[in-house]
């Protein structure tokens, strides 16, 4: 319970004159016609010392569902209300005592796919982006302040070199937003969890190795090409990474209808995920459909592709020279080969010392204000400074929604609507 009447309730739920701040009690609940409902420990973090900076009191209630409905109901009479979901934290907020970036962060933090995810949004709660963005935004007013004397100026009374001091200021800040903005794409699998796609022609062995990789029949594997005819997607643990693994309809030039919307949903699949493993069958000839697949692979520039020759268990007939350095496998048997890397390459796409964004939101605003940085250039060569610090002015107000924005509801229904219920 979070609010001003929080103590008073959890007081009379208790029958206790007083409840010591930060201190666990273990006490009786009672309910309204003075039966006893659970024995449990009462916490009550006294306002601002809390998560919400209001008066909190928590309850260690006995397990299961039904006692916590019943210590529930009796909150409710005695006129407290259901939290929305995120409220505890969009109070948090309201009240000063994080920002936007931090309450972003527990909230990738409850749904976070890895320990490396973790342990960067462990940065941003220590408040580093917040730290980062408030930087950017004192260098930008710091040029603007300059820009603002510059004015006043008049023309011909300009310093010869305003144009370099202002461009090797506005580049420092442009990289730094660059760098930040290109680790956060590149990396975006390491927050939201990284998608795999298994593709290749039919009958090569896909489902064969979803199976294998989730150690039990979860698609139907046969010799009949075409078996799968939509995508299936799961969840494996790779290390210390969750990944979501998507098999596909093998890709062939199909006849039959439903066949060919299967086939367009694994193309999709590609390019919705992060990662594809392309399969090909060792005991076959390469024909013009693996050739097909390759030149479609070969669009697929800012995915990482693991090429697999599966089926080694039986004499090769593909030309190897065409996938040089794929990994063989026989999916029937054993797939540690790609396993291995696939936890090489998803522990390397974490990189310890570089921050990072947390969400599309902040990506978005970070481009707005890299956009508008970007066009200021053009403005200082043609001394046009009253819109050059219009320009910064707006991305100040771009950054400033990563942290402390300024039109604050419509971005914060949306943000806090999407935490789960009880945060
Ligand atoms: N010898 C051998 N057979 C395999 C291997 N992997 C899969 N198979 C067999 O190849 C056949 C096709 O396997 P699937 O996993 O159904 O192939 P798929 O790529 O999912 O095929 P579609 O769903 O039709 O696209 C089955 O009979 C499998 O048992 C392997 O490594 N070695
Ligand atoms: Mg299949």
């Amino acid at each position: 319970m979070s609010g001003v009447n929080a103590y008073d309730i959890a007081l009379k739920l208790s029958r206790k004159i007083f409840l010591t701040p930060r201190v666990a009690s273990l006490s009786y609940i009672y309910d309204e016609k003075n039966q006893t409902i659970d024995q449990s420990i009462i916490i009550y973090f006294k306002a601002p010392n809390s998560y919400t900076a209001e008066d909190v009191v928590e309850f260690q209630c006995h397990g299961g569902i039904r006692v916590a409905n019943l210590i529930m109901n009796e909150v409710l009479k005695l006129g407290a209300r259901v939290a929305n979901p995120g409220e505890f934290t969009k109070r948090a907020f309201l009240n000063g005592r994080i920002d936007l970036s931090e309450a972003e962060a527990i909230q990738k933090l409850i749904e976070a796919k890895s320990d490396s995810a973790i342990k960067m949004l462990s940065r941003h709660l220590r408040g580093e982006l917040k730290n980062f963005i408030e930087n950017a935004r004192d260098e930008l007013l710091e040029i603007i302040s300059y820009i603002e004397v510059a004015i006043d100026y008049a023309e011909e009374d300009l310093p010869q070199n305003i144009e370099e001091q202002i461009y090797a200021k506005l580049e420092k800040l442009t990289n730094s937003l660059e760098k930040i903005l290109k680790n956060s794409k590149q990396r975006d699998g390491l927050l939201s969890g990284f998608k795999i796609s298994i593709i290749g022609k039919p009958n090569v062995g896909k489902s064969s190795l979803l199976n294998k990789l989730l150690e039990y029949d979860r698609a139907i594997v046969s010799d009949i090409a075409g078996t799968t005819r939509d995508t299936i997607e799961e969840e494996i643990k790779i290390g210390t990474h969750i990944v979501k693994i998507i098999d596909t309809a093998g890709i062939r030039e199909a006849k039959d209808e439903i066949e060919k919307i299967g086939i367009s949903r694994s193309f999709e699949a590609v390019q919705n995920s992060d990662i594809v493993f392309a399969m090909f069958d060792n005991s076959k000839v390469a024909d013009r459909e693996d050739v097909e697949i390759f030149e479609f692979l070969k669009k697929q520039e800012d995915k990482k592709i693991f090429y697999i020759l599966n089926k080694n268990d039986l004499p090769n007939k593909f030309n190897r020279d065409l996938i040089d350095g794929a990994i063989e496998l026989n999916c029937k048997e054993d797939t540690s080969a790609l396993v291995e890397r696939l936890e090489e390459f998803l522990s390397g796409s974490f990189i310890d010392d570089e921050l990072m964004l947390s969400s599309s939101r902040q990506i978005f605003a970070v481009s707005n204000a890299l956009e508008l940085l970007k066009d200021s250039y053009e403005l200082v060569k043609n001394r046009e400074l009253e819109l050059f610090a219009f320009n910064l002015n707006e991305a100040i107000y771009h950054l400033a929604s990563i942290t402390r924005p300024f039109e604050r509801s419509e971005i914060l229904d949306s943000m806090f609507s999407n935490f789960c219920l009880g945060k």
